[in-house]
């Protein structure tokens, strides 16, 4: 141990702490801010790797360097917990923890936190690395690298990859002797796995026309692309597949996320640049970090019609339901969807009333969505945004794998369940394998975009900022997925007061949690009664601020 604080000492030197900024905090998707700022924090993530490796007695830990959606000047960082799944959120404070201590007193705190959860130190520790397009990347890859090599631990660093790819290999490396390994641990791995298994899916269909993919420049245009290479060709009679690419210019860091990408798409309610469809096309998005996707097409008259993360977990829902039922299943098997209090209530009701499935509704955040949906066999979890997946618990894997078809049309259920297994990322919301997931359920439900949007009329609905002098102020109550405000005291009461008077108003006001400000959602039956009603909120929260709006 004595030695390897002293070399942590040595090589924080390297990577000083700025002494002049706030303190930083592991938040719902690791650290995130200024790239400028980011040397210091991404080397004691390091260090917490290495422990944290050492602590599942070297089983291996990703890490991955991104700040997804943010402008190219920001970075950001997060780690990868052994099965895939992000970091246990008891180490979120330990991360917080590292990053906020001076440089010369990294080596003690890095003793300090081994001592209080119990590391051995003699552990090995395998750490696997990725990063997504942005410049600054390369620079903080280093302070990484740095720290492992500190703290003694073996690491291989995978280049630019999608966020996804590095859950993938995380969990890929970890079960690897597994009698079920989840698939071989390399990139060309990742891309073998979901062609072959999107091929068995679309044995007896083929997507009708194309469908274009922006990129947001960033890291998903280079996954893409190569995945193309294991695919079917367009002219394949099974699965043949025409993928246009748009918005892959990643050599030009200046242009990521910039007016194109998911979350461009998701908050302007509007096309990307590059958007060139002709009406009824099928378009997605796709996040700087390829863990989001989006869909949307144009009706004629250039009429915008987004299909968002609440149409992805219905329409998947859908699917699986029905696959489960005619494998002969559908008694054994318990199924949810997970949202969050973002989704859209005509999705809630739909899935709820007419699928007539379980809906769950946790806080903001993916962690706490998979969180949920590893409580059930299925758990198709999505935030409105478009970050999700489904989970298939061992006991769903199990059943999947075992069951013997009793009849033709239950093994092509069957066939095409366990496709889904390997198609979907069931570590993470994946752009590239959630977008093959639609393609499959198209083709099969031989629906079009306007199809899929016809499965439900969605709530008018707007999403608004409200800046505010200290977000912390504003307080939810617990076990209320932030449905409601503890404090200010007396604020949820004026706003209850205020939406009831909308037909089928909701709306919630909760701080954000990776921006300085307050954020204010609301629906009703009418568009003018949303705007109505999100401008006094508005004012609401402005004058309790002591900034008359
Ligand atoms: P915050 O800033 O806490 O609302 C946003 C998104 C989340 C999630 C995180 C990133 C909304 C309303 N919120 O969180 O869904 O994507 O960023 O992990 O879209
Ligand atoms: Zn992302």
């Amino acid at each position: 141990m004595a030695e390897h604080i002293e070399a942590v000492n040595a090589a924080a030197q390297h990577h000083a702490r700025p002494s002049d900024v706030k303190d930083f905090v592991y938040g719902t998707a690791g650290f995130r801010m200024n790239a400028d700022l980011l040397d210091s924090v991404v080397f004691s993530v390091g260090l917490l790797a290495a422990l944290r490796s050492k602590k599942l007695k070297g089983q291996t830990i990703g890490v991955m360097i991104t700040a997804s959606h943010n402008p190219a000047r920001d970075n950001g960082v997060k780690l990868v917990d052994p099965y895939g799944d992000m970091l246990e959120q008891s180490w979120e404070s330990h991360a917080t923890t590292l990053a906020n201590t001076a440089s010369e007193k990294l080596g003690e705190a890095y003793k300090a936190i081994a001592k209080e959860l119990k590391v051995d130190n003699f552990q090995p520790a395998n750490v696997i690395i990725a990063r997504d397009t942005r410049p600054s990347g390369q620079k903080l890859l280093k302070a990484v690298t740095d720290a492992l090599t500190a703290a003694g631990a073996k690491y291989t660093d995978y280049g630019i990859l999608t966020t996804p790819q590095l859950h993938y290999l995380t969990r890929a490396t970890n079960t690897q002797n597994d009698k079920h390994p989840f698939g071989e641990v390399s990139e060309e791995g990742y891309y073998k796995k979901m062609a072959k298994a999107y091929k068995t899916a679309m044995r007896h269909n083929k997507p009708t026309g194309s469908i274009t993919v922006d990129c947001a420049n960033g890291v998903g245009a280079i996954a893409l692309k190569r995945l193309l290479k294991y695919m079917p060709k367009e002219d394949d009679e099974a699965g043949g597949i025409k993928i246009n690419i748009v918005n892959d210019r990643v050599e030009n860091s200046e242009v990521l996320n910039e007016k194109c990408g998911a979350d461009y798409v998701k908050s302007n309610q509007r096309t990307p640049e590059g958007f060139n469809g002709k009406a009824h096309e099928r378009w997605a998005s796709f996040d700087g970090d390829a863990d989001r996707v989006l869909h949307y097409f144009n009706e004629e008259g250039s009429i915008f019609k987004l299909l968002d993360g609440d149409r992805i977990a219905s329409l998947a829902a859908t699917f699986i339901k029905e696959l489960v039922d005619k494998a002969g299943l559908g008694e054994k098997l318990n199924q949810a969807v997970v949202q969050t209090a973002y989704a859209n209530g005509a999705s809630t009701k739909y899935i709820a009333q007419i699928l007539k499935m379980k809906v769950e509704c946790t806080p903001t955040g993916v962690k706490h969505l998979h969180h949920v949906a590893s409580r059930y066999d299925i758990g198709v979890y999505f935030e409105a945004n478009g970050h999700g997946t489904v989970l298939f618990s061992q006991n769903a894997m199990r059943a999947i794998r075992k069951i013997e078809a009793q009849s033709p049309a239950q093994l092509e259920a069957l066939t095409t369940l366990r496709a889904l297994t390997d198609l979907i990322n069931q570590t993470v919301g994946d752009a590239i394998s959630d977008m093959l997931l639609v393609e499959v359920i198209l083709a099969q439900k031989e629906y079009t975009v306007k199809e899929w949007l016809a499965t439900y009329k969605d709530m008018p609905n707007r999403l608004i900022k409200v800046l505010v002098s200290d977000k912390s102020d504003y307080r939810t109550v617990p076990d209320t997925a932030e449905r409601k405000l503890e404090a200010p005291v007396g604020m949820q009461d004026k706003i209850d007061a205020l939406v009831e008077k909308y037909r089928e108003g909701r709306c919630f006001v909760r701080a954000s949690g990776t921006e300085d400000a307050v954020r204010v959602y609301g629906e009703a039956n009418a568009a003018y009664d949303v705007d109505d009603m999100l401008q006094k909120v508005e004012h609401l929260i402005k004058t309790a601020n002591g900034v008359p709006g």
